[in-house]
């Protein structure tokens, strides 16, 4: 792309400032500090073994999930980036039980960052796409120090969200409230450069992703949904479907940003305790939010994953996410499960 015609990052977010007056200079800099945070993550990721950070931690997290070395340093690199810049009041990570405050040596911000910061990372050592996801939430008036129950907003809130996928390409996909917007990282210019502006998904499609393993776990409206997909042109929908699941989540919704698809995590019974694996402010929520934002829809099966009112930091939710039309399918599914009982 000749270099007159192609739109930086830092360009796109001055522009973005200048059409829409809720972007300020402080989310401008949130935005850019976390680009180029996941700069420095996709060299680290990029080295592979080469870097001789694959493999676990030797702790864990709050999920209860072995921590892979990758997790930990790009938490830490996500943490640092933010913390002099004055944009932020707090940030919130999966790899965080509790939330993380800006420092008192420097001036805190109007903003809260929530993240995953290296999600999918089973799939680190066997080279396969992983990805940092974020969402950014308004601090409420007069909090200082926010505690977690201050980052526990509905997904509406969100004034930005967005992720990197570390695959062939780096490429980070943001919305600000208005369209889904994706950035390819120039690696010899070392800038992300905008590639596809206002990406819109597909209404319809033949492809769904979701962990077939699980499937004698799944309540019943999933486990019907789901037959009627395998039952092809034979069954009730009429039409072959195919399948994919990458395992990990950033991968797999950017392949239906790119081309459609319907991504599933419903709820099961293998932990009845937890209502699905993925968690609602740092997974779902963004994800939710740029999947809306390219005229998509994301449900729990029942209820707008948007709306969902947070009751803990770390919870849970069953997700739906992709082609509209696909996720109303679904979702008709379980709610008229629920209506007949
Ligand atoms: P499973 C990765 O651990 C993750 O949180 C998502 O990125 C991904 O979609 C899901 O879990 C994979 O779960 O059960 O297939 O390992």
């Amino acid at each position: 792309m000749p270099l007159s015609r192609s739109i930086s990052l830092t360009r796109f977010l001055i522009e973005e400032q200048r059409a829409h007056q809720h972007i300020n200079a402080d989310l401008r800099l949130l935005i850019e500090v976390v680009a180029r945070a996941c700069k420095t993550i996709a060299i680290a990721v990029g080295k592979g073994d080469l870097g001789g950070l694959l493999g676990e931690a030797g702790s864990g997290n709050v999920q209860g999930e072995a921590q892979q070395k990758l997790d930990v340093l790009s938490n830490e690199i996500l943490l640092e980036a933010n913390a002099w810049g004055g944009h932020l009041a707090g940030c919130a990570s999966e790899e965080m039980d509790d939330p993380h405050p800006i420092p008192d040596v420097y001036p805190k911000g109007n903003y809260l960052l929530l993240f995953d910061p290296l999600d999918g990372s089973s799939n680190i050592d066997v080279n396969i796409s992983v990805g940092t996801i974020f969402s950014v939430l308004h601090c409420p008036d007069g909090v200082t120090q926010p505690r977690a129950e201050h980052y526990c907003q509905p997904g509406a809130m969100q004034v930005a969200a967005g992720y990197t996928v570390y695959g062939p390409s780096t490429v980070l996909v943001l919305t600000l409230g208005h369209g889904t917007h994706v950035f390819t990282l120039d690696r010899e210019l070392g800038s992300f450069v905008l590639t596809r502006r206002d990406v819109q998904i597909p209404a319809q499609t033949r492809e769904f992703a979701i962990n077939m393993s699980n499937q004698r776990h799944w309540e019943e409206p999933t486990q019907r949904y789901i037959a009627d997909l395998l039952a092809g042109k034979d069954g009730p929908r009429g039409k072959d479907f195919n399948m994919r699941w990458v395992a990990s989540m950033v991968a797999d919704v950017h392949r239906i940003l790119t081309r459609g698809g319907v991504f599933i995590y419903p709820w099961d019974r293998k932990d009845a305790s937890k209502p699905g694996k993925l968690r609602l402010m740092y997974e779902a929520n963004p994800m939710a939010f740029l999947v809306e934002q390219a005229g998509g829809k994301a449900t729990t099966g029942r209820d707008r994953i948007l709306e969902v009112m947070p009751t803990a930091l770390h919870q849970r939710v069953p997700v739906f996410l992709g082609s509209r039309d696909e996720v109303d399918e679904a979702t008709r599914y379980h709610r008229d499960f629920d209506a007949a009982k």
